[in-house]
Order: C-alpha cells, then sequence, then structure tokens
C-alpha cells in the first residue's frame, strides 16, 4: 500500500476517556470511579488501560505486572502493593480529584506516590507541603489528632456531627498527603501546627483559683492541654509548695508549653491568642476594638481585682477593718456601675462578640458575686456571668480543673 494512502487512513475511533478496570471486593470503588472525569470503566482487562484496586497485591501475582496499577491502600499494604508490582499508590480515602490526577498519570506511563510514602522510601523526614493549607478548623483538628484524640472525642471537643468529624480528620489526612493519623501528627511537627508528643501544653492548676480562666481559654480554642492540679492549704489557702518548683512566687495559673515557663493570667492569655488563636477571640489587632480588647484584658488583673483582694484581706480582720471597709464598699460599687454600663453597650466586654477579654474579666465577675455585691440588680452584667458560665467550653473546663467554688 502506497504510504500516502496508509497516511489518509483514519484508525477506527477510540472510546473516549481512560479504560480503568476495577477490581474491589464491593461495587463501592467502581461507583466511586465512574462519578470521576476522563474515566471510562471496562470489565476486560484487554480493553484496560491501568487497574485500580483496593485489594491486597501478591507478589507476582496479577494484576500487576501486565497492566500499570494504582493501589488504595496505606502502611504496610500501600509498601506490599509497591513491591508486587503497582505504579500508583493513593490513600483509599484520597480525594476524587487526586484519585483523577492520579490515573491520568498513571496512564501516561508516570508512578504516583503520596508525599509521605515517598519520603519514607528515600530515607528522609516527611516535610508538609507548604501549600497544604488547613483551615483554622483542620489545625484544631490536627492538635487533637496530635493529643490521640478519637473521631467521636474529636467531634465533642469541638462541637461537631461525628460524621463532620471523620470529615475533617479525611481533609487534613489528604492535605498533609499523609497515609495514616500519626502520619499526619508526624507531617504537622515541623510547622508548629499542632502540639505533638513532648509539646502538649502543661497547665499548673490551683483549685478555686483564676488558672481555671485558663483551662476555659483552651476549651474554647479546642487547644489539647494536660492538667498538672495543685490544692490549696485549707486552713491558710495557700498553694502548697510544689508550685515554687515551676516558677519562684509558686502561684497559679502558669502555662508551659515547647519548656517555656509563662506566669501571669493575661500574659498567658495573649501567648495563647497569639500562638494558636489563628485571630479568633480577639478583634483584628490595630482596630479600635482591638485596643479597648487590650484594655479589658488588662483590667481583670490590674484594676478589677485590687479592690476585691483588699475585701478579702479586710474581712479577715474584723471590726479594726470598719472604716477602710466602706471606702472599699464603695470603690466596688462605683467600678460594678462602671462595667454594668460598658456592657449593656453590646453585650460582651469588648465589643459585639464573645472574646478572650470576658474571659479574663469573668473571675472578677465571679470575685463579686461573693464579696462585691454583682447581683441581679446589675443585670447586663450578671446575665453576661450567666451566659459565659453556660458555655459548653467553659463547662469542660470545670471538668478538666476539679473544685471551682465560683462556679454557679
Ligand atoms: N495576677 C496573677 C495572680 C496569680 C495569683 O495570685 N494566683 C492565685 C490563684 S487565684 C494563687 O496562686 N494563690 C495562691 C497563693 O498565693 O499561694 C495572675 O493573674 O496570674
Amino acid at each position: 500500500m502506497p504510504l500516502a494512502a496508509l497516511l489518509e487512513r483514519r484508525p477506527a475511533a477510540a472510546p473516549a476517556g481512560l479504560a480503568v478496570l476495577v477490581r474491589a471486593a464491593g461495587p463501592a470503588l467502581a461507583a466511586r470511579l465512574a462519578r470521576l472525569p476522563g474515566i471510562r470503566l471496562v470489565e476486560e482487562e484487554a480493553a484496560a488501560t491501568v487497574v485500580v484496586t483496593d485489594q491486597p497485591l501478591a507478589a507476582g501475582g496479577p494484576p500487576a505486572p501486565m497492566l500499570p496499577t494504582l493501589i488504595l491502600a496505606e502502611g504496610p499494604a500501600a509498601l506490599a502493593g509497591l513491591r508486587a508490582g503497582a505504579q500508583a499508590v493513593l490513600p483509599p480515602d484520597a480525594a476524587p480529584d487526586q484519585v483523577a490526577a492520579g490515573l491520568a498519570a498513571l496512564g501516561r506511563g508516570l508512578a504516583v506516590l503520596p508525599p509521605a510514602l515517598l519520603a519514607g522510601l528515600a530515607g528522609r523526614e516527611p516535610s508538609v507541603p507548604v501549600e497544604a493549607g488547613l483551615t483554622r478548623r483542620e489545625r484544631e483538628v490536627l492538635d487533637l489528632l496530635a493529643a490521640g484524640a478519637s473521631n467521636k472525642v474529636i467531634a465533642r471537643r469541638l462541637g461537631l456531627s461525628f460524621h463532620t468529624a471523620k470529615a475533617h480528620v479525611a481533609a487534613v489526612l489528604q492535605k498533609l498527603g499523609a497515609g495514616s493519623r500519626a502520619d499526619a501528627v508526624a507531617r504537622g511537627r515541623g510547622p508548629g501546627w499542632c502540639c505533638c508528643e513532648g509539646r502538649m501544653i502543661q497547665v499548673h492548676h490551683l483549685n478555686n483559683s483564676r488558672s481555671q480562666r485558663i483551662l476555659w481559654l483552651l476549651e474554647e480554642l479546642g487547644l489539647p492541654y494536660e492538667v498538672i492540679r495543685y490544692e490549696r492549704d485549707p486552713a491558710t489557702m495557700l498553694a502548697p509548695p510544689e508550685l515554687k518548683r515551676i516558677h519562684p512566687l509558686g502561684k497559679s495559673p502558669v502555662l508551659v508549653e515547647d519548656g517555656e515557663v509563662l506566669a501571669e493570667s493575661a500574659a498567658i492569655a495573649e501567648y495563647l491568642l497569639e500562638r494558636h488563636g489563628a485571630g479568633r477571640l480577639a478583634p483584628a489587632p490595630g482596630s479600635p476594638g482591638y485596643r479597648r480588647f487590650r484594655a479589658w484584658m488588662h483590667f481583670a488583673e490590674g484594676s478589677a481585682m485590687t479592690p476585691l483582694l483588699v475585701k478579702l484581706y479586710l474581712l479577715r480582720v474584723g471590726e479594726a477593718a470598719a472604716p477602710v471597709l466602706a471606702r472599699i464598699d464603695g470603690n466596688l460599687a462605683a467600678m460594678l456601675d462602671y462595667l454594668e454600663a460598658e456592657v449593656a453597650r453590646e453585650g460582651w466586654f469588648a465589643g459585639p462578640d464573645f472574646t478572650a477579654a470576658d474571659v479574663m474579666m469573668s473571675f472578677p465577675l465571679e470575685a463579686a458575686t461573693q464579696r462585691g455585691g454583682l447581683d441581679e440588680s446589675r443585670p447586663a452584667l450578671f446575665g453576661l456571668l450567666r451566659r459565659l458560665q453556660s458555655r459548653p467550653a467553659y463547662r469542660r473546663a470545670l471538668e478538666r480543673g476539679g473544685p471551682y467554688a465560683y462556679a454557679t
């Protein structure tokens, strides 16, 4: 046949799409693949371009090495699949676009590996891809994974349904290219996205004390943490001397993370927001709202606690304290009037939203219900305190912290 005739002959039109043969125990995998663009499922090996399987591959057995094969597996099963001849591996819960991309690459004769598996085979530490871009919620999920939390615990801690928690875990694994939960934690370790083994936040917590606020803030932020409890001396109400081993003043709260020891409630709260807050529980830095927020953060310990502490001590003095006590009561009443007017404006201390300033101010308000005269006669302030105390994170913190006489 002349060359021109050969060139003019049109090949029989090939059906569109990559011909994929599915080897799976049930119909679910085929149904997943059928929805992918550029994929055509075939029944016969002879008609297939690639094979996809979620079944273990026996070394030397079918389908490899006859057809390029993608195995959906992780851990030892993934390695065994590679040894048996698979050229592509993806996690069993890989996202549809990952599977489509993997199959397209496989069809072009390329190999496909999750980054973590590739790093392991190359004998290097896995590194998190910069573009992994976890959302704030996914970072919280990663933190909880690092603390060994199950999907059920993650759901409870973050106030999600079980299925949503499970979907977030799958998204974290997929974005980090991780083959397992432990792998995700290992890969998250580098950029400080999660608190991993040896890096768990520790709170040195005294019963019935303002360190309860730090537990609450940690709960609001959904961060895993360990509580190291100390009991007050029942006679003196002072902290036990062991607390001085952590910080020279021996007062609570003290927070330890990455070997750094932090004291002073507002400084600890600001640290937690800066390091783990990702913009939560505070107005935008630099905004007028932020300046208001910062003022309340410091008002709590700097101004509000002073008359309350003075009164606590004066009450122990007896009759001799009466003249000063009247003056302190006047100070307290004026302060509570001021706070009532401030909170009545927008419902919270630092604007229209709940912030860490409300957490900080909660302790003086609680103390004021006991010895400052705060009650229903100041409805905005009293109502705010009740709303704060009914927050789920506040209640969870009570479970972690133990006895707290200021809670209602
Ligand atoms: N301004 C400090 C005050 C710390 C403080 O006085 N903590 C109290 C707990 S409410 C304490 O540890 N008291 C026991 C003691 O003084 O021995 C802060 O906010 O961290």
